[in-house]
């Protein structure tokens, strides 16, 4: 286990850009934390996590579930986005107006006013966990950018080209830290480095993504 230097009130502030439409915002999300955290318990009471299967068959080692209108899936069919939980059979949890106004903050503090996601899907790592390079390319039209909330356990973010195999350059990302990227970056490859064991004042041995997209 790693002494992190920084307390959370502590963290450098500040907007660094990784692409003419991709930014990183250190501790965005800080002032809203003691608000996500709660109605993230309710999104999880709703709609538990679960490990979804690829189409080629293979286990996802990111737990996930979704919140809002449309959740984002995946199974031996495809991925896809579906306005009903399959292990349910019913609607995903609303997304909680805090999330809501998070996404639409960050994505305005990155220039891109107006953002009405419609889909929220949240990651739960643990130490070992990763996500392999991918685009996010599922969504309807590709006008509106992704907005991507870390919480809990810090992890080094994947940023590449357009390219599976265009090098990728490594941002760490904390407790707080909001990526956005849109327009001349939406399709960008990024992915997420197995999580080292770095457990989190708040949240333990966990890393909670949000991702907010407007898919449909
Ligand atoms: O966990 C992250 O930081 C990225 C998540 C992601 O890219 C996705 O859910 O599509
Ligand atoms: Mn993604």
């Amino acid at each position: 286990m790693t002494l992190d230097l920084f307390s959370d009130a502590e963290l450098p502030r500040g907007k660094e850009a990784i692409g003419p439409g991709a930014f990183v915002l250190r501790g965005f999300a800080l002032p809203f934390v003691n608000d996500l955290l709660p109605a993230l318990q309710e999104v999880e009471q709703g709609a538990a996590f679960r490990h979804l299967v690829t189409p080629g068959g293979l286990t996802m080692s990111v737990a996930m579930t979704n919140c809002g209108r449309l959740g984002w899936i995946s199974d031996r069919r495809g991925y896809r986005y579906a306005e009903l939980d399959p292990e349910t059979g019913r609607p995903w949890p609303p997304m909680p107006a805090v999330f809501e106004r998070l996404a639409q903050a960050s994505a305005a503090e990155a220039g891109f006013e107006g953002f009405e996601p419609d889909a929220c899907l949240v990651n739960h790592y643990e130490p070992g966990t990763r996500l392999s390079l991918h685009q996010d390319k599922d969504e309807r039209d590709y006008g509106a950018p992704i907005v991507s909330v870390s919480l809990g356990m810090p992890a080094t973010f994947l940023f590449g080209g357009f390219a599976r195999s265009d090098k990728a350059a490594r941002i760490p990302l904390v407790h707080g830290d909001v990526v956005v990227w849109g327009g001349p970056d939406r399709l960008r490859y990024h992915g997420v480095l197995p999580l080292e064991d770095r457990p989190h004042a708040l949240l333990g041995r966990r890393r909670i993504n949000l991702t907010f997209r407007k898919a449909g």
